[in-house]
């Protein structure tokens, strides 16, 4: 059988090459940045100090080297001459919120305000990519913040992720740059920096290390063994206003602190984890808090003992409480034993109906965390009701950046409107307007806390990423917790600009092949939202089959007759309801459900007519043979940019678009034998379909 797991790019220490600087790498920038900016790159000034402060300075600093070759000088804040003023001192050029920033240009200086010494780095940043993309000193104004409170970049590393292939565990993304051979880094935090360097780029303001599946050597990462280790990455993160997290185990004090119960109402474990937070707080001042996978895919939780989510949630809560720490609880929750049999349940609904009935109980320093979708990061999911249920808890959204389903660092997959998708989403809980982005945002319910956040794609190789446009993924993910307004076009331009220049050839094919991209893999892989036709635990290959009979409640009921899984209100599982009105009708109604979302939604025959126009089974065939076309199209197109790439990231991207034309392949011939064995019906253009 074809090897479907995880294939590494080599590890290129030696030489650093562009794409380890990813849309960082100051000195290509050179080529586009305009003259003008070159006087004020003489001189700088800063009104404050600060670590952060001084982590702007040293790349406001290198910035000029590598981009202007000047050495710049310190000056004071009454210099006459061209320069570029940093300062904290905002009286009003900035918004009040964390990070927020001003850029302003007069003849004599271009002035950054930050809120804090956070802003004044995200301003300088973005004063650097105003460069990158060819604009004058009148065009880097702007003044910018966030509502977005928490912007943390997830990283599912353990300890074997260090230097094994994973499967069911560890990094999706490759090997981990925090464990390395099977230590936690603790020497050498360069590379931690320079990663620490792209986060507060792109906004990204903290991390969690560690999996969410938390086995012994990771529960240690909170003891005072560890501890110290943790610390020095902490440290270097702080250099760029970057806080870190921790997942912690529910069971810990069973596990490490040998207490007979983790029970969260037991004064005992209370103590226990009280001590654990101030041992913590004492090494890592500004330590983020916990993330917690409780009660899901065989984690312990507070169901052990008799107790729910808030018991458990609220007591991590109250441990943090004192340092300002906050407890991000998973509402990953379901049952991961189905019986394929049963049709009257349902995995959908499961995260909905077990933390409504908890809403308006959980302390106001806990956050829940929901994925985009009911399931589990498919390439196409609707929006979780979790978003439309709750009104008194502050939320976050989790996305999947690394792709575990969208095509495993070895496909093109632009993740960016999917993204986009699940933040835009209308939810209609306060009527219309009430989208995703509001609910965790915080705003839409005057809530204290909120967040997105993002499973990290991020590796031990040259790109970080596995494949060098992965990084665009990291990139959009940044760009979007910091301003979920940005559209995916003007994330993709921008990226593609700082990578890979201003040649307009370059953009004109990279583009919409970007743009496209999740749709293509979308479209050779699974049909119109139904999802999980991969083989089980690699997650990745064509098997229609593969999660039909096990206890995921992942199926898609095809027969010969028809696929799909009936969700509505009448006849089906009932999931549509739990929608707010008018989407819930929208979903429920199969005339007005939408064709990518339909089969999640409802079971229909091959022959259902779609708004395309298009049979089922037609769809299904068309989109399996035009997305592969449009790949090797693809591939194509890029081997006329040779040249204008760096060549070794050119051979890469085209080997691997090599591989994504071998897998695509696979798909392809899978899934529509399979439905043509299934339905008997031909495809009306006649192409070839294996019997
Ligand atoms: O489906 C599973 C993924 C796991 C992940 C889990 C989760 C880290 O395959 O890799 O665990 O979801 O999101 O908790």
């Amino acid at each position: 059988m074809h090897d479907y797991h995880i294939q590494y790019t080599d590890v290129r220490k030696d030489d650093h090459l562009a794409g380890y600087y990813a849309w960082m790498n100051f000195k290509s920038y050179r080529k586009i940045a305009a003259e003008s900016f070159k006087p004020f790159f003489e001189r700088y000034a800063c009104t404050g100090s600060g670590l952060v402060l001084g982590t702007a300075q040293k790349e406001l600093i290198r910035a000029a080297k590598e981009i202007f070759d000047i050495n710049p000088v310190r000056v004071d804040t009454a210099c006459e001459q061209p320069h570029i003023r940093l300062t904290t001192e905002n009286n009003g050029e900035a918004e009040t919120l964390p990070g927020s920033f001003a850029i302003k240009t007069t003849t004599g200086a271009i002035t950054v305000t930050g809120q804090d010494e956070s802003g004044v780095l995200y301003g300088v940043f973005n004063l650097i990519r105003s460069i990158g993309l060819g604009q004058t000193p009148e065009q880097a104004q702007k003044s910018e913040s966030s509502k977005v409170e928490l912007r943390l970049y997830h990283h599912w590393d353990m300890y074997k992720s260090g230097e094994s292939l994973v499967l069911n565990t560890g990094t999706w993304a490759g090997r981990s740059i925090f464990f390395k051979n099977r230590e936690l880094v603790t020497d050498d935090m360069t590379q931690i920096r320079d990663y620490a360097r792209l986060l507060a780029s792109v906004h990204i303001n903290a991390l969690c290390l560690n999996n969410v599946n938390v086995p012994i050597r990771e529960m240690r990462l909170m003891t005072e063994e560890m501890l110290p280790h943790v610390a020095r990455i902490a440290d270097t993160l702080r250099e760029y206003g970057v806080r870190l997290f921790l997942c912690i185990h529910f069971a810990a004090p069973v596990v490490l602190g040998a207490l007979g119960t983790a029970d969260p109402l037991d004064e005992g474990v209370k103590k226990w984890w009280s001590d654990i937070a101030d041992t913590i707080y004492r090494y890592i001042p500004d330590f983020g808090g916990f993330i917690v996978k409780a009660d899901s895919e065989g984690e312990p939780g507070p169901f052990t003992y008799g107790r729910d989510h808030v018991d458990g949630a609220n007591m991590l809560a109250e441990a943090l409480k004192p340092h300002g720490g906050i407890a991000i609880w998973r509402c990953f929750v379901y049952d991961c034993h189905m019986d394929w049999r049963d049709r009257t349940r349902d995995r959908a609904k499961a995260a909905l109906e077990c933390f409504q009935p908890l809403d308006g109980k959980f302390a106001d320093n806990v956050i829940l965390q929901t994925q985009n979708g009911p399931f589990d990061f498919q390439p196409r999911e609707p929006v979780s009701t979790v978003f439309s249920g709750l009104s008194k808890t502050n939320q976050a959204i989790e996305f999947q950046i690394v792709q575990e389903y969208t095509g495993r660092q070895t496909h093109i997959c632009y993740l960016v409107p999917l993204l986009k998708e699940a933040l835009d989403f209308d939810t209609y809980s306060k009527g219309e307007g009430s989208t995703v982005a509001s609910v965790v945002d915080g705003s839409l319910y005057n809530l204290p806390h909120g967040g997105i956040t993002g499973v990290s794609n991020i590796c031990d190789d040259e790109y970080w990423t596995s494949h060098p446009i992965a990084q665009a993924n990291f990139y959009g993910f940044g760009r979007l917790t910091w301003n979920p307004q940005l559209s995916s076009e003007e994330i993709a331009r921008e990226w593609i600009s700082l990578t890979f220049g201003h040649e307009k050839k370059i953009m004109d094919i990279l583009l919409p092949f970007m743009l496209e991209s999740r749709e293509l893999y979308e479209g050779y892989t699974a049909p119109l939202g139904i999802g999980w036709m991969i083989v089980p635990e690699v997650k990745y290959g064509p098997d229609v089959d593969g999660y039909e009979y096990t206890p995921w409640g992942t199926y898609n009921y095809a027969d010969r007759d028809g696929i799909g899984v009936d969700r509505t209100k009448e006849t089906g599982a009932g999931y549509t309801m739990q929608y707010n009105s008018p989407v819930c009708d929208l979903y429920n109604n199969i005339e007005t459900c939408p064709d990518e979302l339909l089969l999640f939604f409802h079971h229909v025959p091959y022959t259902h007519k779609l708004h395309s126009g298009k049979t089922v089974i037609q769809h299904i065939y068309d989109a399996h043979f035009e997305s592969l076309d449009r790949v090797v199209q693809f591939r194509e197109e890029w081997r006329s940019l040779e040249g204008l790439i760096d060549p070794h990231c050119f051979e890469l991207v085209d080997k691997r678009l090599g591989m994504q034309i071998t897998d695509a392949t696979d798909f392809r011939d899978v899934v529509n034998t399979y439905f043509h064995r299934f339905s008997g019906i031909d495809d009306e253009k006649g192409r070839k379909i294996y019997q």
